[in-house]
């Protein structure tokens, strides 16, 4: 494999399009919404509130105009993926978890990719020879609720580079760079050696990166990694670890980090790499 010589770069229609493709391969419920009543109310409602919207700012035809330009071009760009997880998902996940007592969960985003290789317990994630990032070991239990151990559960990994970009969603990278299902051995336990991931931007280049610029915020997301743990009997648990004073860990334009779910990873011999025990709860079925 050749190296490349420059950081790759995700530009905002290679990773929409990506983005949009796997979210149209594994929607979660194919089956299209029957309960028409419920479909009049959600939809009578969103509509109602951007009535409101108008009338309240008194927004004009020229707001109006790039409005729908802007629209149209998010298809374009394939960023529907990306604004909705960006934007509306941590909202939807609080909702879907309000009752759960185990791990907190987290936004799956636009950048999980099913069946990535399985990985023992101890295991290092599918990297490059020269992978950046300070490495990292990733350690702890799967258990239930109860704190019985559950061996065999899986953790679904994924997570952004050194500089920030996933493989399969930005070009240059070896397929399931990142990426790995570590299964856990027979007390639950996991030890997965990685990298510390960068701080996630969103391209700058699409129509997410137009509307962050025009509103004046910033596109970024704190460091994290990405998980989503089954075991047998369980809740599928689908959850970000975020790391502890890093960079927009306060001002994340996702809005989905949660104090539980904070890593404080220490150093480990001459301060070179780090490691960090969490263990990871789930909610019986
Ligand atoms: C990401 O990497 C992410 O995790 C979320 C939730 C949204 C956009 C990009
Ligand atoms: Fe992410």
């Amino acid at each position: 494999m050749t190296e490349q010589l420059t950081a790759p770069t995700a530009t905002a229609a290679s990773s929409g399009a990506a983005a949009t493709e796997q979210f149209r391969a594994r929607q979660r419920d194919q089956a299209p919404v029957a309960d028409t009543a419920r479909v009049s109310a959600l939809a009578g409602e969103l509509i109602g509130a951007a009535r409101d919207i108008i009338r309240r700012h008194k927004v004009t035809y020229a707001e109006f105009d790039a409005l729908k330009a802007w629209l149209i071009q998010v298809g374009e760009d394939g960023e529907w993926p990306l604004f909705l997880d960006v934007w509306i998902e941590q909202t939807i996940e609080q909702v879907a978890n309000e009752n759960r007592d185990g791990t907190k969960g987290s936004p799956e985003g636009p950048y999980f990719v099913p069946d990535a290789p399985r990985l023992p317990a101890d295991s290092a994630l599918p990297m490059r020879e020269s992978e950046g990032g300070v490495p990292l070991v990733f350690q702890g239990r799967v258990t239930s609720t109860d704190g019985t151990p559950l061996p065999g559960a899986t953790i679904e990994m994924w997570q952004a580079d050194d500089d920030g970009v996933y493989s399969q969603f930005a070009p240059g990278l070896p397929e399931w760079n990142l990426r790995g299902t570590v299964v856990t051995g027979d007390d639950g336990a996991f030890k997965v050696r990685t990298v510390e991931p960068s701080p996630y931007e969103i391209p700058t280049d699409g129509s997410c990166g137009r509307l962050i610029a025009a509103a004046g915020w910033h596109a970024w997301r704190p460091a994290h990694l990405h998980v989503r743990v089954s075991a047998e009997g369980h809740q599928v648990l689908t959850t970000q670890l975020y790391f502890k004073g890093g960079p927009h860990i306060e001002d994340d334009i996702a809005s989905a980090v949660k104090p539980e779910l904070i890593l404080d990873p220490t150093p480990v011999g001459d301060g070179s790499s780090r490691e960090v025990t969490y263990g990871l709860v789930l909610d019986p079925a």
